[in-house]
């Protein structure tokens, strides 16, 4: 009895396939990418109290704080950001976590230092802000934006002796450079080393210094994982 040679594999042996392991920046961008609109509030006792980590963008008026919200989330329109500064006056919540669970806070600030606004108004703004920085309990850390034409100013001082002692007692403090792709080849990195100086000479706590742009995405990457370690959230 003759048997037929064995037919060829309709599928050759394929390499097992082995799941390659995801980057922080992977990790985070996917977890930044779920954000959605928690609620609004003109004072900080209008707020939810919550027991999940926040991270607040605070900094002038036209900085990109919103814009950069937007940016990391990979969502257009979840901030509103605008040409026109005075945009954000509110404190605006962003809940993250997948599966609709909350699992962190984002919030948006608004921004001080715009001229137009009557002092009345610029003086309860900065209260506001104050009150927030200082007293919100799930308060894990700071991004603090600036736009490196400007450097950081001297409300801006006034704002890092405001959050000084909660900075001393372990709250996380990043300074972000916003607006990159405004400046020419290699300022970029004198603004970063300037900041960093100028920041430390002052005694707060050494913070790191990012750079980035809403329009290129630099910095991006970066930005998103050190959020998501200042949670402590992991995936
Ligand atoms: N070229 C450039 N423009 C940017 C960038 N980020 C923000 N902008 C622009 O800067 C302007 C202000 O941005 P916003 O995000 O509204 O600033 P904000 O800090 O939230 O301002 P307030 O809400 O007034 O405090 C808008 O016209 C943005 O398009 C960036 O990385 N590059
Ligand atoms: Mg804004």
């Amino acid at each position: 009895m003759t048997t037929a040679p064995n037919p060829a594999p309709k599928h050759p042996d394929k390499p097992p396939v082995v799941a390659k392991e995801k980057s922080p920046a992977v990790i985070s961008m996917g977890w930044l990418h779920t954000a959605k609109f928690l609620t609004t509030a003109p004072q900080l006792h209008f707020l939810p109290e919550l027991d999940v980590p926040e991270i607040a963008f605070v900094g002038r008026s036209n900085a990109g704080k919103s814009t950069c919200i937007n940016t990391l989330t990979q969502q257009k329109q979840l901030a509103f950001a605008s040409k026109r500064p005075g945009r954000t006056q509110h404190i605006n919540l962003f809940s993250l976590g997948k599966q609709g669970v909350m699992d962190a806070v984002l919030t948006d600030l608004p921004g001080y230092g715009y001229a137009a606004v009557p002092k009345q108004d610029k003086i309860r703004w900065q209260q506001v802000m104050a009150n927030y920085l200082v007293s919100r309990k799930n308060l894990k850390g700071i991004v603090l934006m600036c736009d490196p034409r400007h450097g950081i100013t001297e409300l801006d001082e006034v704002l890092l002796e405001v959050i000084r002692p909660r900075v001393e007692e372990g709250l996380k403090f990043l300074i972000v450079l916003t607006k990159a792709d405004k400046l020419k080849k290699g300022e970029a990195e004198r603004v970063q080393e300037a900041t960093l100086k100028g920041v430390s000479k002052r005694g707060a706590a050494y913070p790191a210094v990012i750079v980035t742009s809403a329009e290129k995405g630099d910095g991006m990457p970066e930005l998103r994982a050190e959020i998501m370690r200042t949670t402590g959230v992991t995936l």
